[in-house]
């Protein structure tokens, strides 16, 4: 261990890195910046040579990320690989590829893990430190990373080779400074693993580095997105319960935060993203037992049915303005989950657009971040009966309701994340409906 922690320290240890998405590759170029020299193993070739060429397939605004990708690759740091044999000889791994849950059972897929640690196992050197990023349930560790790396590997954890389990804290538009700035639990499966991850995040987090043990941080990673799940849904509750009452949740939840100790959420159109939806089944899947979960489960079907409830809204703001939703054109505004972003995963709209379709409405979606929704706004909005907001993108934050009004065949506006004023909408003739301000 010491020399292995002596190579950490020195910034002289070989590091892998396998998975080069939103995880991934901001932390190799973070660990090739500090001055390590890092291989990516990518699966998919054209994503590999992408980055290999120093070219950043992560769209959307991401700060200072392209230029560093350039920096580490022109400077030889980063070197990329769809060859995991290549891996023989670091004596670091760190594993962020995907672990989505299935969507009707809601058990995890762990397909890529399997892969990346089958992969791994055999060319894993005694003496080495393995790390995952990747979201896990609860018991992982114990239960599938660590008797699949003992297999294919022939070494004995703790014994042979170090593991532990280092959740990551990155949001889409902020992954490099998140990378930097966020407190990082790191949960060992053993104290020495614990303390030479620890050595070796220190490198990159300016932030908080807690060690533990690894079902602690598998518990800490998955409830702190179970939380936040919970928070949305009770917001969005309120949301509903405003609209029986025709309140404006809005300010309601204004002045209950300036109540000390409340932090109520924002409500809106659905919760999508590649975390919040899914870590909180991925902690009731792991923490299966005599006690049942009830309120994570109900806060999921709360937040799922979002997106339903805006589509709802659109058939009862036509039914005003006297139209059908059979055959009306519905300009839908926003794809990706999450404002300013190209991460469309698990986004809110898909279940829309599915609804509206269902109810035979002609949809046309929108979104300047994705090549094949980024029509001129304009143009698809003319001629609509209804209007949908469901992403607070900076480009609909910044439109004229007078010219919208004027685009648009019937004045029906449906504004799923508040980003207009419902006074003004309705000055212009809209027929207008928030969620939680209709
Ligand atoms: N959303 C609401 N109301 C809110 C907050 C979010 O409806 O008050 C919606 C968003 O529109 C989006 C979804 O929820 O559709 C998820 O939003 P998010 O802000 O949680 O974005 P994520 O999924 O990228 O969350 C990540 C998480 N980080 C990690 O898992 C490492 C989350 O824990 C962080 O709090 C969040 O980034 C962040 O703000 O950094």
């Amino acid at each position: 261990m010491e020399d292995l922690g002596q190579a950490i320290r020195g910034k002289k240890a070989k590091v892998a890195v396998i998975g080069l998405g939103y995880v991934g590759l901001p932390v190799a170029c973070s660990f090739a910046r500090a001055g390590f020299q890092v291989l990516g193993v990518e699966r998919d070739e054209t994503r590999a040579a992408q980055i290999g060429a120093g070219i950043c397939p992560i769209g959307g605004r991401e700060p200072g990320l392209a230029e560093l990708l350039n920096e580490v690759i022109e400077g030889g740091r980063l070197q990329v690989t769809t060859d995991s044999s290549e891996c023989r000889d670091a004596e670091v791994a760190l594993i962020a590829v995907e672990t989505p849950v299935d969507s009707v059972s809601k058990k995890p897929s762990y397909e890529a893990l399997r892969a990346a640690l089958r992969d791994l196992g055999p060319n894993l050197g005694p003496g080495c430190l393995l790390v995952i990023e990747s979201t896990i349930a609860p018991q992982t560790m114990e239960r599938i990373v660590k008797p699949l790396l003992e297999e294919t590997s022939g070494l004995k954890a703790d014994e042979d080779f170090h593991l532990a389990y280092c959740p990551e804290r990155v949001m889409p538009g902020k992954l490099l400074a998140n990378l930097r700035t966020c407190n990082r639990v790191i949960g060992g499966m053993s104290p020495a693993a614990a303390g030479l991850a620890r050595e070796l995040y220190r490198h990159i987090v300016e932030a908080d580095l807690d060690t533990t043990d690894a079902l602690t941080a598998e518990l800490v990673k998955t409830t702190e997105n179970a939380y936040r799940d919970v928070q949305i849904a009770f917001a969005n509750e309120i949301a509903l319960l405003c609209e029986n009452v025709g309140a404006d949740v809005y300010q309601v939840r204004r002045l209950v935060n300036k109540s000390p100790y409340r932090d109520m959420h924002v409500p809106g159109a659905g919760v999508g993203g590649h975390c919040t939806p899914k870590d909180p089944w991925l902690l009731v899947h792991g923490t299966e037992g005599k006690l049942q979960p009830k309120l994570i489960p109900t806060a999921r079907g709360i937040n799922d049915g979002m997106p339903l409830h805006v589509a709802a809204l659109a058939e009862e703001g036509l039914a005003e303005a006297g139209r059908p939703v059979k055959g009306a054109k519905v300009a839908v505004l926003g794809y990706s989950y999450l404002e300013n972003t190209s991460d469309a995963r698990n986004s809110p709209t898909v279940p829309l657009v599915e609804r509206l379709q269902a109810l035979q409405a002609t949809v046309v979606i929108h979104d300047p971040h994705f090549a094949e929704y980024s029509i001129d706004l304009e143009e698809a909005v003319t001629g609509s009966d209804c209007v949908v907001i469901m992403v607070a993108h900076d480009e609909y934050r910044n439109v004229d309701l007078t010219d919208l009004r004027a685009w648009v065949a019937t004045p029906v506006l449906i504004d799923g994340r508040n980003i207009f004023d419902k006074a003004t909408a309705r000055e212009l003739g809209f027929v207008y409906k928030g969620v939680g301000n209709r």
